[in-house]
């Protein structure tokens, strides 16, 4: 015998009141599965920003991901016409005669219950769960209501210990259309479907919702895709503090990297305040002699690799974060990682670590490395091939010229490499 929850919703999108409801019916009712059953929506009853059934049951699958006792029921969309809760028990209870259903429902059903077709059939085929989710009824009315329906339907009503949920769907469509973070309030493989199928957006507005600014996302990671981007910096501001503080091959190089890591960005959809800011900021402290790369370190509380003492110019990455948040007031970490990394490179680089490593070596002024108009077409169409073959001719440079090579850049060459053989 199966014990089985029934989630039904429109689920126009669903979002973690949903799952969380599901999540705490399972767990207090010894459930072996809740079925997450999309309803069919009548034209008549359709709101212009219901999406179609494909779409909600893309979400709800997105949503329940590899949870094993969540699962997608789409008898009902399915069914089309109109589909009563009554009609579907009765079928299920027909099909799965020794299952034992569970329909789980919000407040607001309970008290439209009884207008509802054929409660009495709905009260045999199935208990009734009620999560309660509408700071508008108190805990009173809840069990009077559950206790008239008992009476009149024979309803088994049983009430789930649940969070009070803020959540709404139509509170997220409208926050889509007024291109408002929906982030925690739906999975990321919900907010990135809605973003990549441009869902809720008003009509006539052709742009896409502007929390949505198309990045390639990881595949675990919260989708950067539809993350809010941070606005624009005062580059402008930047580069004047800059003048001041570089040579003029150094300042070229240095707005070579902005121009090239802007460039770059916007090929990959990264974002571009970062992209320019961390190429502008990137060899700030480059100028620095040797000795005092060391004695900043040391002021800084900055380890001293044996690689770093044997050459200071190394620390000019490491040093640069400390520059570029004392001096130029950069509070970032994105853009302060990709300055970290960007002479060694390191294993699992973000997006931005390599835009910035890959346009310190193909920005414009550039001319002494190898198979440079190679590398240069190469990076907008193949970033990470472009990434190992930089760090491969990096490597055979400082090898051929017997430099201590980094053990961040040997690890890092080996990773890429590893990934690329892999592939
Ligand atoms: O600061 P830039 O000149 O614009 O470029 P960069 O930050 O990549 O650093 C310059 C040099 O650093 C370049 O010639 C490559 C070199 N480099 C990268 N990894 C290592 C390294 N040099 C040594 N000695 N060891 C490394 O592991
Ligand atoms: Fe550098
Ligand atoms: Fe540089």
């Amino acid at each position: 015998m199966k014990r089985i929850g029934i989630m039904g919703g429109t689920f126009n999108p669903i979002h973690y009141g949903h799952l969380l409801m599901a999540e705490r019916a399972y767990e207090q009712m010894n459930l072996d599965i809740v079925w997450f059953m999309p309803n069919h929506v009548p034209a008549y009853k359709k709101l212009d920003e219901t999406v179609g059934p494909e779409d909600r049951i893309a979400m709800v699958q997105a949503a329940i991901g590899q949870n094993p006792h969540f699962a997608v029921n789409t008898m009902e969309v399915r069914r089309g016409g109109s589909t009563y809760t009554a009609d579907t028990l009765e079928i299920l209870k027909r099909q799965m005669p020794d299952a034992e259903f569970f329909f789980i429902m919000g407040t607001d059903s309970l008290f439209q219950f009884g207008q509802w077709k054929e409660p009495e059939k709905i009260a045999r085929y199935a208990t009734l769960l009620i999560a309660a989710r509408d700071t508008k009824v108190t805990p009173e009315q809840i069990m009077e209501q559950s206790y008239r329906l008992y009476h009149q339907y024979g309803a088994t009503i049983l009430h789930l210990h649940y969070p009070m949920m803020v959540l709404s769907s139509s509170d997220i469509r409208e926050r889509v259309r007024e291109g408002m973070s929906i982030r925690y309030m739906v999975p990321p493989g919900v907010e990135t479907y809605i973003c990549d199928h441009q869902l809720y957006k008003a009509a006539g507005k052709d742009e896409p919702p502007s929390y949505c600014t198309d990045q390639t996302a990881g595949k675990d990671e919260p989708p950067a895709h539809c993350a809010d981007r941070t606005a624009g910096y005062d580059t402008q501001k930047y580069r004047i503090q800059l003048e001041s503080m570089l040579s003029g091959a150094r300042m070229e190089h240095t707005l070579g990297v902005e121009y090239t890591a802007a460039a770059l960005a916007m090929r990959y959809g990264a974002d571009l305040g970062q992209a320019s800011l961390a190429g502008l900021l990137h060899d700030c402290a480059k100028p620095l002699s040797a000795e005092e790369k060391l004695s900043l370190a040391e002021r800084s509380g900055i380890p001293v690799s044996s690689a770093e003492r044997q050459n200071p110019e190394l620390l000019h990455a490491k040093l640069g974060v400390e520059l570029a948040k004392a001096r130029f007031g950069v509070e970032d970490d994105a853009v302060l990682q990709a300055i970290r990394w960007h002479t060694t490179g390191r294993p699992a680089m973000t997006l931005l670590d390599k835009i910035v490593y890959i346009a310190d070596y193909i920005e414009p002024s550039r001319t002494k490395a190898d198979r440079l108009p190679q590398l240069r077409a190469l990076a907008f169409r193949d970033l990470d091939e472009c990434l190992f073959l930089i760090l491969e001719q990096t490597v055979q440079y400082l090898e051929s010229t017997d430099q201590v090579i980094d053990p961040i850049t040997g690890e890092t060459y080996e990773y890429y490499r590893d990934r690329r053989m892999k592939d």
